[in-house]
């Protein structure tokens, strides 16, 4: 569809054609200059920056939109962000909202001056100034661009639960082949017209990438229309490169794209949602580096890909380069724009929207500044009452579906709390939840269907990639939520937490962003219980990955049972600006800590277990047995207990670690724990059995500088697994009671040639383990009905 009237007044085509060329002359002075930021001598060396850095090619492209998003806030009065997919037009969006005056707001230095602007130009992809991408620096960003793929995932996570928010989201056209970003287009079947504002996805069809051509320029046009009426979007074709006939298709485009939205707005929520709206998208296809230089020694550059990053950057070397940057610049006439003090003209700042509803200063873009305490029940209430360790068996993770669904409950009114996950909710036992809430979906439902409904508030999709988009956008902008996922596959977004992870810890150094609430994962269905599916579903290596990132960000759980997991899960709703991660399995499994007991020991992070410890008297054990994780607690109890049973006289300290973190130096993480309480608890000198949840390398990287790592004995996961039972997989990984037990008779000096009863007693036992699973399918009696009884 294309709209061809003439919307705009001369007047008004002059203003907005003049407020874009400011724009792209702001942006190539970034790229280029650190001196006479107008110009107003004539051009030298020692103007330029001695290293160029940036991207001009998707620039003006952004600036384009950004002009014409203004336009339309101001005629509409509309609440919008702006998010940039290619965010590496940094110069292009610091441009805006210093012409918008909020960058000077922000930053008192960059004023608007010509001394304002040389600095602002002089900062940008300089040391000690700003990055080239839209930072979490950039006013009015929630979305870097820095790794493609989530501008529209982004985007619908802000506009959720946001009624009156518009977000305009320009996808790359390079960025819209990646995975992330084509499973994004789908996030409108979870959009309700209702209750959430609205995204205007613009696809920035400019052609290229950094080196190719882009698949959804070349493709016939039919098929690229058809492709997202497929995808349920009613696509508006802007397309052309002569810049008075854009603005105007641009302008009228505009008009009735914002006109519809708020149409099938205002329809829904006068008649109620009878289906899924088909929401508009824009199509601009224009030249990369528009306005830019059109040959560089005689090689095609703009239109083409060679425009991408700086154009042409021999300017010290080659005297022709300096005059085509001279002449580029001046094509702008910056002397129409800016005044006498390098302001911006007040008749083009005036084209800008005032205050808050500027897009660099929407109050949604510093979630923070938005954000609302959750109203929190009381944990302890839904505490699983434990009269013994061990005497009864829970499901954790229901009892934590349980409590947030009342957390659901309770924050009903204030609609900013939203669980997310990939089609695995139910299976990961949080389905108490919907008890009190659906999931959303907006297609037609039948009746057989399973609580599906368009103002359901669990976010169900096959895509681990949108997931976790959404739940970014809705806490950057000053929501809560909890994502759940089975453990193998959260590495999907390995990528994704790595970017949000340096989100949080860039805007840790920024005075003006206020804390946001932290991104909970709940790691469930992990590598011990993959009952059903086995191999392909063994992986516990996200915690490997997210212990890499920023210390003040990132912190990991493994609480062993229910009341450990309500205490953590609490915890995790209260804190800001981390990413928490808590694994932890969904299967009926031993408890063992009353909820007193629990909320010390999570407290805490790591403790004795005095019940399972007999070396109370001396304090001085012969081994310490230590574990982290719901399993492999199990398996080192039970160790204990054959101990202490065949050997009364060995003294036995068993550890259990819920916050890995502890085991970090205290100069390394905040909950490190000193090296004198590392001690206290881990003895100077003592053998340490450790079993853990994960692949055991991480226990040593995390205790290497310990003063007693050299008799730490790490065991966990080490690549072995199939579809078996729950005992043969930790027998595989030499991680059960009866390879734990060898490990302490190996390795405490007074035992080591006194035991060969015991170890051959245990070499048995494997091998019966071995001749029972394959006979029977399942675990030994002895294994299955295991039960604490050393009491408490
Ligand atoms: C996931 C990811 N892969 C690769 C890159 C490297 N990269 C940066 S820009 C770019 C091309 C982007 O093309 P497009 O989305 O069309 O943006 P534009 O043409 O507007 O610059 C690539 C491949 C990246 N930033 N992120
Ligand atoms: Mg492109």
């Amino acid at each position: 569809m294309t709209t061809e009237d003439q919307t705009l007044s001369t007047d008004e085509l002059n203003k907005i054609h003049a407020y874009w060329r400011a724009a792209n002359y702001l942006s190539v002075g970034q790229i280029y200059l650190m001196k006479n930021p107008l110009l107003r001598e004539p051009l030298t060396l020692e103007h330029v920056k001695p290293r160029l850095l940036g991207h001009w090619g998707t620039t003006p492209g952004l600036n384009f939109i950004y002009a014409h998003m203004n336009r339309v806030i101001k005629s509409f009065d509309l609440n919008a962000l702006y998010i940039a997919g290619p965010g590496h037009g940094g110069p292009g969006i610091v441009a805006n909202t210093w012409m918008e005056g909020t960058y000077s707001e922000y930053y008192p230095d960059i004023d608007e001056s010509i001394e304002g602007m040389r600095r602002l130009f002089k900062q940008f992809s300089f040391p000690g100034g700003i990055p080239s991408h839209v930072a979490p620096e950039t006013p009015g960003s929630i979305h870097e661009g820095g790794e493609l793929g989530y501008s529209v995932s982004h985007a619908y996570g802000a506009v959720f639960d946001n009624p009156d928010l518009i977000a305009c989201c320009v996808v790359g056209d390079g960025e819209a082949e990646t995975g992330p970003l084509a499973t994004s287009w789908h996030s409108n079947k979870f959009l309700n017209p209702i209750r959430d504002g609205a995204v205007l996805p613009i696809l920035h069809l400019n052609g290229y990438k950094i080196a190719n051509p882009t698949l959804l320029a070349r493709m016939p046009k039919a098929e690229l229309e058809s492709l997202f009426v497929g995808y349920g979007y009613k696509p508006y074709f802007v397309e052309g490169s002569e810049p008075e006939a854009m603005h105007q298709k641009m302008a009228a485009t505009m008009d009735v794209v914002v006109a519809e939205i708020k149409a099938i707005q205002k329809q829904a929520r006068e008649e109620g949602v009878v289906s899924r709206p088909t929401w508009p998208i824009i199509i601009l296809r224009s030249p990369k580096g528009w306005t830019g230089p059109k040959e560089v020694d005689g090689k095609k550059t703009e239109d083409f890909w060679r425009s991408h990053q700086v154009p042409f950057s021999a300017v010290r070397e080659d005297p022709t380069h300096l005059k085509l940057l001279e002449t580029w610049l001046k094509s702008y006439k910056a002397e129409e724009l800016f005044d006498e003090n390098g302001a911006l003209l007040p008749e083009l700042k005036a084209l800008a929207p005032k205050h808050q509803r500027r897009m660099s200063d929407n109050p949604h873009t510093n979630g923070g500044s938005l954000l609302r305490k959750l109203h929190l029940p009381n944990f302890t209430d839904f505490a699983v009452d434990v009269p013994a360790p061990g005497a009864v068996k829970g499901e954790a993770t229901r009892v934590q579906g349980t409590y947030l669904g009342e957390v659901m409950r309770l924050n009903e009114g204030e609609q900013n709390f939203r669980l997310f996950g990939p089609d695995e909710t139910a299976s990961n036992r949080w389905s108490p939840a919907f008890e009190v809430t659906n999931r959303t979906w907006m297609e037609p439902t039948i009746p057989e269907d399973d609580h599906l409904a368009n103002d359901g508030r669990v976010m169900e999709i096959l895509s681990e990639h949108t997931c976790q988009g959404w739940l970014e956008g809705y806490l950057l902008t000053g929501r809560h939520g909890f994502f759940n996922c089975y453990e193998a596959f959260i590495h999907i977004i390995d990528s994704m937490f790595n970017q949000h992870a340096k989100w949080l810890k860039t805007t840790s150094h920024i005075e003006w962003r206020r804390p946001v609430a932290s991104l909970n994962y709940l790691l469930s269905s992990h590598v011990w219980r993959q009952d059903h599916n086995g191999f392909s579903h063994q992986d516990p290596g996200f915690i490997d990955h997210v212990v890499n990132k920023k210390s003040s960000v990132v912190r990991v759980y493994l609480p062993p049972d229910a009341n450990t997991l309500l205490s953590v899960t609490d915890h995790c709703l209260r804190s800001r600006n981390y990413v928490n991660v808590v694994v932890c399995g969904k299967q009926p499994s031993e408890q063992w800590l009353t909820m007193d007991a629990a909320i010390k020991h999570c407290t805490a992070g790591v403790g004795v277990w005095d019940w399972a410890s007999n070396d109370q008297e001396t304090g001085e054990p012969d081994v310490v047995l230590a574990c982290a994780g719901d399993v492999p607690t199990l398996e080192i109890l039970a160790a204990v207990q054959i101990l202490r049973e065949n050997l009364p006289e060995l003294k036995v300290r068993m550890v259990n670690v819920v916050n890995l973190m502890k085991l970090m130096p205290q100069e390394e993480h905040p909950h490190g724990l000193s090296d004198n309480e590392f001690v206290d608890i881990f003895t100077p000198d003592k053998p340490v059995i450790f079993a853990y949840h994960g692949y055991p390398w991480l226990i040593h990287r995390l205790t290497y500088r310990r003063p007693n790592h050299s008799n730490i004995h790490a065991r966990g996961y080490k690549e072995e697994g199939t579809t078996s039972t729950p005992f043969d997989m930790v027998v595989m990984n030499d991680l059960d009671r009866f390879h734990l037990v060898i490990d302490v008779l190996g390795r405490v000096p007074s035992l080591r040639h006194k035991s060969v009863y015991l170890k051959q007693l245990m070499r048995d036992k494997l091998i019966e383990h071995q001749q029972y699973v394959r006979e029977y399918g399942e675990d030994m009696p002895e294994v299955k009905n295991w039960k604490w009884n050393l009491g408490s």
